[in-house]
């Protein structure tokens, strides 16, 4: 077993990066790791148009360290007021990637989403026309729904009915955390594709939940069974397209997560690849890494394969315990604490 790899420069396909004072942090922390990455809109308040995404564009900019050819890729936030004209002018402006659904009221600031997604359809067709992704937060927004079954119910009652009546639609299910939606992902046409987290990856619920409540290991989508966790991992080292890098790193303060009421969102902006190779060897499967890490979302994106690289060694080491954020906070690493085998030199 090589102790070393030179792997393309990854990407991110799905990164929070929060705004203003945060962008301190996050931006540097995003360019070591990424080349490129896809910038979520749920900022306060969310990036809901071109001239919203210009501008948040240029605030992150200013953070890119001197040299880096780091880039962000902008989304829009889908609200019950996006109109096909606003999506014309999205493309148009070069810099926006894709559209963000997410469904009213399930996770971290998606309070301005969507819960009726047959108004947006005349939206979705555009977006199908001019070649605008869509990325799914796919969790049902119905309080009552049980909150391990949020993904299935969104996959039944929204998702498979979208994509049956626009199958020209490019999908990104993102974060996905369910063998249920591995089989969606699967069974649909090759305009879907699914992002996968290092959390979802390598913890299951046990592993938030029993011998004392984790709060950094919890996020939206809540993490699963086992056998869920097994059907993801299984999924991203098949080698198959469809499933590639959105490691969802949603910084949020120390005293925000370790709170009773703490807030949802891993970061792993400074580990993921670490993670994702770790859980890529105990599948014996690093050489899929590769292109999970930087090959397959770019082709998804319609975009150029970074021609740089990076070399992974293994080596163990132990990420810090924290990083300053904004002013005196810290922001709580996936795997603070954790001796993690691979190391980017
Ligand atoms: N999940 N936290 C956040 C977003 C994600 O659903 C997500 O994409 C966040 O803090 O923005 C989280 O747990
Ligand atoms: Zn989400
Ligand atoms: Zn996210």
């Amino acid at each position: 077993m090589s102790n070393q790899m030179t792997i393309t420069f990854p990407d991110d396909w799905h990164i929070h990066l929060r705004d203003n004072d945060a962008l301190k942090t996050t931006v540097p922390h995003a360019a070591q790791s990424f080349k490129r990455v896809i910038v979520m809109p749920n900022t306060t308040p969310p990036v809901k148009n071109r001239q919203d995404a210009e501008a948040y564009y240029a605030r992150i900019q200013k953070h890119i360290p001197e040299g880096s050819d780091f880039q962000p890729l902008m989304t829009l936030y889908l609200t019950p007021d996006t109109t096909p004209e606003i999506i014309e002018d999205a493309k148009a402006s070069g810099i926006v990637h894709a559209v963000k659904l997410y469904p009213a009221g399930v996770t971290t600031n998606s309070t301005a989403g969507v819960s009726s997604l047959k108004n947006l359809y005349p939206v979705f067709e555009k977006m199908a026309e001019v070649g605008l992704p869509l990325l799914i937060h796919g969790e049902a927004s119905d309080p009552e729904i049980d909150i391990f079954d949020r993904e299935l119910t969104f996959i039944e009652q929204e998702l498979k009915p979208l994509h049956a009546a626009i199958p020209t639609l490019r999908i990104v299910l993102e974060h996905i955390t369910t063998k249920d939606a591995v089989e969606f992902v699967l069974g649909a046409n090759d305009n879907v594709g699914a992002t996968l987290t290092p959390q979802h990856l390598l913890f299951n619920r046990n592993s938030l939940l029993s011998g004392g409540i984790k709060p950094h290991l919890y996020c939206l989508p809540i993490l699963k069974r086992e056998i869920h966790r097994q059907a993801l991992i299984k999924a991203a080292t098949s080698g198959n397209p469809k499933f590639f890098i959105g490691t969802d790193s949603a910084p949020h303060a120390q005293s925000a997560k370790e709170s009773s009421c703490g807030c949802a969102g891993c970061y792993s902006a400074l580990t993921a690849i670490s993670h994702y190779a770790e859980a890529f060897e105990r599948m014996n499967a690093l050489d899929k890494l590769e292109a999970f890490l930087g090959h397959y979302g770019a082709d998804f994106y319609g975009l150029p394969r970074n021609t740089e690289t990076i070399t992974l060694v293994r080596e163990d080491w132990t990420p810090p315990d924290s990083y300053p954020y904004l002013e005196n906070e810290h922001l709580i690493p996936l795997g603070a604490k954790q001796v993690l085998k691979w190391k980017v030199k």
